[in-house]
């Protein structure tokens, strides 16, 4: 057994958290250790490397804030940039800040128990490796736990086969093959839309529709990028004041009190414009009150109608057990084109359900569909996933998926009573999934690893949330559910997963309050001298 290595700080993965955690705390001037399974930097930009993949979020708007250098310096060249080009970004911003030597790569980590004795977690990689630390802070990602879909047969699929999230790093040729599609969620609607002009023949399978709006991606001109450059005080003010840190803030009116004529124009506006604007910058009530959504929802069904040619296609893509917007809206590129091309075919899986996959396709109720290729779009395991699938074990042995068995409980998302001194950066009920990512994670970032300069400064290397304030912060999540109707709509932000044993029924996994609310709490605590939280 090799040695194990002492650290004061570990951070278990490199993606937009990761990385921008390694900066914060090696400005701190601790000695930092990255542990990443990819075999480089990028997280979730590293794995899916599936046709189609790109950011919803203006590129302007996910990037990083914290540096008005690398602001300055980095050029995107589409509104909304595709999986290659966030790549690279990641890439530049781990070399441009010296980060890469600190990041250990294909280090998955198997477990990490904490030793109460010596205020110490020891983390263990699959690889037998073997590190040590003070602060350990997870940034595993939030949808970085693939789930292939449970159907008897799976493993013997003799054509090739994968899942959108481990998609090869070689090219794929889809040229001239039948392809075969599972899923319909924000993945498989880009997929779709990006592969079905290519291929010979694409089968849709779908188990449940979903509301899906134009994306109206077009590239950033060098003129465009020079405004935009000059423009980030201004972009990072309107990110901040929004209640999901993005460029699209709700309107203030109510949809009722709008004339018909006027909302529908209002209407036209935001399905003709790029990005959210269809789902966040709408009239207030639209995802708040069930008849100013169902009239929402018809308008969105009227342009599906419009788009699909054939009427029957068109009714089966539109979503019946639930309202526009209470799902993730996937926003999308020719999707509902893709079903007017001859080549292409949307199978209803409450008409047919698949029984099973063999050595050459899918077996349906109805028929076998004979695939070269087939690509899983059947999402994640989301949020406690990766956290799941990492052995992590507290004071006296107790196991964080056994105390989150029932679903995840923490303070603020950041601290689990019991796991002292280990930072769920952008974990379960903190505000970063029901946000525009990388604002929310940086806000997090700045405040934990604020926190960690101030215990260092005071010699204090314990901390832990106290019970009474994972408790309160336990009702204040669940308030949230209780007014949306997105919780009411079976989804991964709801902890459904038909692919995972026992998530089939409501867990509270994200904190519905708002960006700007979470963090005026995190400013509160620290102001009320890190009230929650028990240091010594
Ligand atoms: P999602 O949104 O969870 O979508 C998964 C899709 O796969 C969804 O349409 C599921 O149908 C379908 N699915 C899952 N399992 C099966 C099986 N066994 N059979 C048939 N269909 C199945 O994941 P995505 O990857 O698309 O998106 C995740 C997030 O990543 C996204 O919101 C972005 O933020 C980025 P269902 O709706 O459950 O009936």
């Amino acid at each position: 057994m090799s040695e194990r290595q002492k650290t004061d700080a570990l951070i278990i993965g490199a993606g937009v958290c990761g990385i921008y955690m390694l900066y914060r705390l090696l400005n701190l001037g601790l000695n930092v250790r990255v542990l990443e399974a990819g075999a480089g930097p990028g997280g979730t930009w590293y794995w899916n490397r599936y046709p189609g993949a790109r950011f919803d979020s203006e590129s302007y708007s996910y990037g990083y804030s914290f540096s008005k250098e690398l602001l300055q310096e980095w050029d995107w060249t589409e509104h909304f940039s595709p999986q290659p080009e966030t790549l690279r970004y990641l890439n530049y911003v781990t070399d441009r800040f010296n980060l890469r030597e600190h990041m250990l790569f294909n280090a998955r980590v198997r477990s990490a128990r904490f030793d109460n004795a010596q205020n110490r977690w020891r983390v263990e990689l699959e690889d037998g490796r073997e590190y040590e630390c003070t602060w350990l802070c997870t940034a595993i990602g939030m949808l970085s736990a693939a789930t292939p879909p449970r159907i008897p047969g799976v493993e013997r699929f003799r054509g090739q086969a994968f899942h959108t999230y481990n998609w090869p790093h070689e090219p794929v040729d889809l040229k001239g093959k039948r392809v075969g599609v599972i899923g319909t969620g924000a993945t498989g609607v880009q997929v779709i839309g990006a592969i079905a002009g290519e291929v010979a023949q694409l089968t849709v399978f779908q188990r449940r529709p979903n509301w899906c709006a134009p994306l109206h991606n077009s590239p950033i001109t060098p003129e465009e990028m020079a405004t935009i450059k000059a423009s980030y005080d201004e972009i990072f003010a309107t990110i901040e004041s929004t209640p999901n840190a993005f460029l699209h803030g709700p309107d203030r009116r109510e949809m009722k009190e709008v004339p018909r004529e006027d909302r529908l124009a209002f209407w036209e506006q935001l399905y003709a414009s790029p990005g959210f604007g269809v789902w966040l910058g709408n009239f207030r009530d639209v995802l708040m009150d069930p008849e100013s959504n169902a009239e929402f929802s018809a308008f969105i069904a009227g342009k599906i109608r419009q788009r699909v040619r054939d009427p029957e296609t068109a009714e089966k893509l539109i979503p019946k057990d639930h309202g526009f917007g209470t799902r993730r809206v996937p926003l999308e590129t020719r999707y509902y084109e893709a079903y007017n091309l001859e080549h292409v075919r949307l199978v209803d899986l409450n008409e047919t359900p698949i029984e099973g996959i063999d050595e050459t396709g899918v077996q349906t109720s109805a028929e076998h569909h004979e695939f070269d290729i087939i690509i899983y779009a059947t999402g994640f395991d989301a949020i406690t996933g990766a956290f799941d699938r990492i052995q992590i074990e507290g004071v006296d042995g107790i196991r964080l998926g056994d105390k989150w068995h029932e679903g995840p409980v923490s303070y603020m998302g950041l601290q689990v009573a019991g796991f002292p001194t280990l930072f769920t950066l952008a974990g379960p009920q903190s505000a970063s999934v029901a946000t525009n990512f990388p604002p929310a994670i940086e806000s997090m970032v700045n405040w934990t690893s604020a926190f960690i300069g101030y215990l260092e400064s005071q010699g204090l290397h314990r901390v832990e949330a106290e019970e009474d304030a994972e408790a309160a912060w336990q009702q204040e999540v669940k308030s949230y559910y209780d007014m949306s109707l997105l919780a009411q709509t079976k989804s991964w932000f709801t902890g459904y997963n038909s692919n995972v044993e026992g998530h089939d029924k409501l867990r509270y996994l994200v904190y519905l309050g708002g960006a700007p609310a979470y963090r005026e709490k995190l400013k509160e605590i620290a102001e009320a001298g890190y009230r929650g939280f028990r240091m010594s």
